[in-house]
């Protein structure tokens, strides 16, 4: 219990800001706390108004009159909606859900969220892109944040990390120099959201250590499908210590239900014209459609030991990964995001995360890199989000109950009562008391720390090249031609030529013929490799995928003209629909068609639609005959990109007319649309992309 309020005190009665009541904890609020209150437009003060159109002016041609207390209220208010963007993962967009333990890790960690069987917790999870501002597209080639906040009993936990497992850094104090690198150039300001720049290469191939996580940026999952289709990784090595006191080592890994899907990187720019909310309007859609987003929380588990290294791999480098063949992910619980926010500022941008949320049970290793990032997540918060007391706002309020006599600050919420925010206190009867660790305290594992005062990394993290070129050899041919293609698109952007040319040398320490393509695509003569011997790839970090997987979420254009069978379009739809698909029916012009039993409603036209916006297009019957040039451009696109196009009956002209060459791999051909039909497409979506294919649509530069 709280100290007691003395007699002659008052407080402010139990109100909100928008005059709702407040909810005392563990009692849910007798009215909806997200709205605000009141049928009427009132003041920040909740004075009624009978006109918000005009100022209050001397005559109707008269200046303004400075006792316009609701202009100036109003005003004001607008002058400060801005707060500071987030210096890095500015761009992003989130959602509520829950984590479902499987119970299998107690043996691991005591901490209850991840150890007892079916226990629930409420999760907020924000995904990003890295280096564009708070404006940019979603589909830009850079590393994907994935930030997961759980709302624990035992208070919040929030595991902060990436859609790749390795990082551009070793220690943290070079990260103000890695991101003034990858940030426009402070000039102009000019690229935004993308490393494809000088200042960005510059930084990369003298700063070797960053080549390994390069390479994973220039693949594919530099261009992630959707947030549903990417991987998470916690990066860094943590310490679970279980009931007992034993602790292992472990890596944290999100495995997408969904799979891991990527874009191709002209659908990408592509879309980040034409719809720049690509990733975010996925996600948001398909929680509205209950096509929810959902992952598998799994750890490759080591041992504890002094050394910190597992196979020779040093644990405690953020650079290297510990292939899954050495060591398999344990899945140990599940994530649904299942709810959209309410308001993108209140919540998104809001939220605050911070790596030193952590609970008992779940610790920090020495990773210098983690060491910093214990610093920096505190202190960033502090200029955007104003003040210290950012827990208080309801995004960030823990679900356990916070006693912390932590006092003042700007934006003060809470009304602490007692005399003695300090310990110890006799005033206050000593409480608030401190836990033990049987008591639920966080009671670190003793660990003892030595060594000399230096400015120095371990020898092991001098290999800079090994797990690159492990990553390399990793690829299936289609996934090595991206690569070639996404290193010479950047260096192709890159003004000085020191700089392509000392990347090539990087390069050729990770392979010789990565190195000798990129220099060809260049016209720059390729220096002589020098890959490390003895390197195997590790199959487990390609993206292709030989079995079909679910398709909840995808989109798949159906093309009908005036004459179209609409009993197949239905067919279709309601095929589609069972596997959490959807149908988007695209005509020459928008509408309705068929008969009012039987309505299909036009959502997309030739005008308003791109082919990004669909997993695969199928030409209905009866459309025949339609030829328009944004619909070959439409059709050439999707063929590009490696997506399935199918045609049922007439259809099919349609695709000859527009240059689709019919027997080319994944075109498919149906006489009607049946569940064989049906089936045949759903599979096809389910395999992502038509790899196949892809020998067909390479860039010149790429495909010698
Ligand atoms: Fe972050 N990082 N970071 N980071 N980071 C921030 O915190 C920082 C690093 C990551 O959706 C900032 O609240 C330093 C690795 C995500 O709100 C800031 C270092 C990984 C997010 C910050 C790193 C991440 C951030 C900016 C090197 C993957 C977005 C705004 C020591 C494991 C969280 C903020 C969200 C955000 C600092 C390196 C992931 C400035 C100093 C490695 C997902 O505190």
């Amino acid at each position: 219990m709280p100290p007691k309020r003395s007699k002659d005190q008052a407080a402010p009665a139990p109100k909100r800001g928008t005059g709702r009541t407040q909810s005392s904890a563990g009692t849910p609020a007798a009215e909806d706390p997200r709205s605000q209150a009141g049928e009427y437009l009132t003041t920040a003060q909740g004075l009624r108004l009978p006109d918000t159109d005009h100022s209050l002016k001397a005559g109707p041609r008269g200046p303004a009159l400075l006792e316009d207390f609701h202009l100036r209220e109003k005003i004001t208010h607008f002058d400060h909606e801005r707060i500071p963007e987030r210096v890095v993962h500015a761009r992003g967009a989130a959602a509520h859900g829950v984590f479902v333990a499987y119970g299998n890790a107690a043996s691991l960690t005591k901490a209850p969220f991840l150890a007892d069987e079916n226990r629930e917790t409420p999760v907020f999870v924000r995904f990003s892109t890295v280096v564009g501002s708070r404006g940019s597209a979603d589909t830009v080639r850079d590393v994907r944040g994935f930030a997961v906040k759980f709302y624990t009993a035992e208070g919040n936990m929030d595991l902060v990390g990436n859609n790749m497992p390795v990082f551009f850094i070793q220690d943290g104090i070079k990260f103000p120099d890695l991101i003034h690198a990858a940030k426009p150039h402070p000039d102009r300001e000019i690229p935004q959201a993308q490393t494809a720049h000088d200042t960005f290469w510059d930084f990369v191939s003298l700063h070797t250590e960053a080549t390994h996580h390069v390479i994973w940026a220039m693949s594919d999952r530099g261009i992630p499908r959707s947030f549903r289709t990417m991987e998470g990784f916690g990066v860094h090595t943590f310490r679970l210590v279980n009931a007992e006191g034993e602790s292992v080592l472990v890596k944290f890994h999100w495995k997408p239900v969904a799979g891991v899907h990527s874009l191709v990187w002209e659908e990408a720019q592509i879309t980040a014209g034409v719809d720049p909310d690509f990733h975010r309007r996925d996600m948001a859609d398909g929680i509205e459609n209950g096509a929810f987003l959902e992952w598998e929380l799994g750890v490759q588990v080591f041992p504890d030991s002094d050394e910190e290294t597992f196979e020779g791999i040093d644990l405690l480098d953020p650079t290297k990964l510990v292939p899954e063949e050495l060591a398999p992910v344990q899945l140990i619980g599940r994530l649904t995001l299942n709810r959209n926010p309410t308001n993108y500022f209140a919540e998104t941008e809001q939220v605050a995360f911070h790596t030193g949320h952590l609970v008992p049970g779940i610790e920090v290793t020495n990773d210098p890199l983690m060491q910093a990032r214990m610093f920096s997540y505190l202190d960033t918060q502090l200029t955007r989000l104003g003040g210290p007391n950012f827990s208080q706002i309801p995004i960030n309020c823990p679900h356990a109950f916070v006693n912390d006599n932590l006092r003042d600050g700007m934006h003060q919420t809470t009304i602490p009562t007692g005399l003695a925010p300090y310990l110890p206190n006799s005033i206050d009867g000593g409480k608030p008391l401190v836990a033990t660790e049987r008591e639920g305290g966080y009671v670190p594992l003793p660990r003892a720390v030595s060594g000399p005062k230096v400015r120095a990394n371990p020898v092991s993290f001098d290999d800079h090249f090994s797990q690159a070129r492990m990553f390399w050899l990793s690829m299936t041919a289609v996934e090595r031609v991206h690569i070639v293609e996404a290193y010479t698109f950047e260096l192709g952007k890159v003004f000085e030529k020191d700089i392509r040319t000392r990347t090539l040398g990087v390069l050729a320490q990770i392979d010789g013929e990565l190195c000798e393509a990129v220099a060809a695509g260049l016209g720059l003569p390729a220096p002589t490799a020098q890959p490390l011997a003895d390197i195997v790839g590790s199959p487990a970090l390609s993206l292709i995928s030989a079995a079909p997987g679910p398709i909840a979420g995808r989109v798949v254009g159906v093309l009908v003209g005036p004459g179209a069978d609409l009993s197949g379009v239905q067919k279709l739809r309601v095929a589609l629909q069972a596997e959490g698909a959807v149908l988007r029916l695209l005509a020459a012009v928008g509408g309705e068609l068929g008969a009012a039993d039987a309505r299909q409603v036009v959502d997309r036209t030739l005008l308003t639609s791109r082919s990004v916006e669909y997993d695969a297009v199928v030409i209905a019957n009866g459309t025949g005959g339609m030829v328009d040039v944004k619909l070959t451009v439409l059709l050439q696109e999707l063929f590009r990109h490696c997506k399935t196009i199918a045609a049922w009956g007439d259809g099919s002209q349609v695709l000859q007319d527009a240059g689709i060459d019919l027997a080319a791999p994944g075109i498919l051909q149906f006489q009607s649309i049946d569940n064989k039909a049906t089936a045949a497409l759903v599979t096809a979506v389910g395999l992502h992309r038509v790899w196949e294919r892809a020998e067909f649509v390479q860039a010149a530069a790429t495909s010698s």
